[in-house]
């Protein structure tokens, strides 16, 4: 298939957005074939079907790599308490919070998960979205970990997308080991990974190194475990406080550290000598009410690349459209259009370890988003405002 007369945003290097104004690009089995100016087309891509664009957009399609949306019940409650004056950590103390979506969690069966899951899935899906990282965390027991994460693999059984499953047991201390959290890591957590492991289930391990959560001791023995399973890591670090997770995650070579509203110029420069993705969450940031903003001129300073995730989660972040999390990462952090395109493409295909798509490429997949749109900052600059004109993933075209 060849599509031309189209403007094409192609990011062919992790960091270089580039642009043709009339451009084509043929598919071939699922993969980018060829691209280049409309003037410049191959004939025997002319014999083939051929689409005009009529100068609309081309993107890579959307990525979002750090979302929970896979869990049981919601905290529309919670949602109220905040407002009337609760703070996160008062929420989260008075068993609210990340324990009581744990609750409803363990209640759910795989195929309810699996179920709740799918609406926001489409609503991702509705925005281009071709890959999408899915937690688990909310189970907190061997059991209900494990089936978030099968719930998480079964989404691509029914839509035509990539997920990406990331083990998240040190997300929160469950209620039975209140008093106990080493305990908790080293009689649950750990042995949950290595049976997560076992059954195939895990791309990624993840943490939440904060001090409501998990201290850099706790996470390290975490990490530990991940390493010897060769399995890469990825830390929530730095959202509420500085207690030293970023430059933990560095050591580890972490694929991405995220949220890191807390993280010093330092921590930049580690993450940049790891070669660490900073995934800014700019969900999370507007619904705790943050003030702090991440240190994105260190991050730009040392070339450490940015992405951007929507979080989805039911506490902190139940936002489950990227292309608000691109105008929030502009408007919030400051980001330029093209950072946000670029952090919700090649960066967050980087922070998933993927490097056949998020950019337009020959040789990567054909994962590709059409815009009826001019300019690629159109993406980023309305709000509630979606210019899908079609979707297409591993080659496969779903109309917007
Ligand atoms: N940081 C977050 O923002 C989410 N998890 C995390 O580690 C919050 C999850 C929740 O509140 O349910
Ligand atoms: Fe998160």
């Amino acid at each position: 298939m060849l599509l031309r007369n189209a403007k094409i945003v192609t990011i062919e290097v992790q960091d270089s957005y580039g642009l043709i104004e009339c451009g084509a690009i043929a598919i071939k089995d699922g993969l980018i074939d060829w691209v280049g100016a409309d003037d410049a087309i191959p004939a025997e891509y002319l014999d083939g079907p051929v689409r005009d664009l009529e100068g609309r957009l081309i993107t890579p399609a959307l990525i979002d790599c750090h979302t929970h949306v896979v869990h049981g019940g919601d905290r529309a409650v919670e949602f109220e308490m905040r407002l009337k004056g609760a703070s996160y950590e008062e929420v989260a103390r008075a068993g609210g919070g990340i324990v009581s979506t744990v609750k409803a969690t363990r209640e759910a069966s795989i195929e309810d998960l699996l179920t709740s899951a799918l609406p926001r899935v489409d609503a991702l899906l509705a925005e281009s979205v071709s890959v999408i990282e899915v937690k688990s965390g909310y189970g907190l027991d061997r059991e209900t970990e494990l089936n978030m994460l099968r719930a998480a693999r079964m989404i691509a059984d029914h839509r035509n997308v990539r997920i990406k499953t990331t083990f998240l047991g040190a997300h929160a201390v469950p209620v039975e080991y209140k008093d106990n959290p080493d305990g908790y890591i080293d009689e649950v957590c750990i042995p949950t990974l290595k049976a997560a492991h076992a059954e195939g289930l895990v791309d990624a391990v993840d943490g939440f190194c904060e001090g409501i959560a998990f201290n850099t001791d706790q996470i390290k023995r975490v990490f530990d475990v991940a390493r010897e399973l060769g399995i890469p890591v990825k830390l929530h670090a730095e959202q509420l406080s500085n207690i030293g997770g970023t430059k933990l995650a560095a050591e580890y070579g972490a694929m991405s550290v995220d949220h890191i509203e807390y993280a010093t110029e330092e921590d930049a420069m580690a993450m940049a000598k790891a070669g660490s993705v900073a995934v800014l969450l700019p969900g999370a940031f507007y619904t705790l009410h943050e003030t702090q903003l991440p240190p994105i001129d260190a991050f730009r300073k040392h070339g450490v690349p940015m992405a951007i995730a929507t979080d989805c989660n039911p506490g902190s972040s139940p936002l489950a459209s990227i292309l608000l999390t691109m105008n929030m990462s502009c408007t919030l952090f400051r980001l330029t259009p093209e950072e946000a395109l670029v952090g919700a493409t090649a960066h967050a295909a980087r922070a998933l370890g993927l490097s056949d798509t998020g950019r337009i490429k020959v040789g990567l997949r054909a994962d590709l988003a059409i815009w009826n749109a001019k300019h690629p900052a159109e993406l980023a600059y309305r709000i509630g405002f979606n210019p899908l004109f079609e979707r297409i993933v591993g080659g496969e075209s779903t109309a917007a």
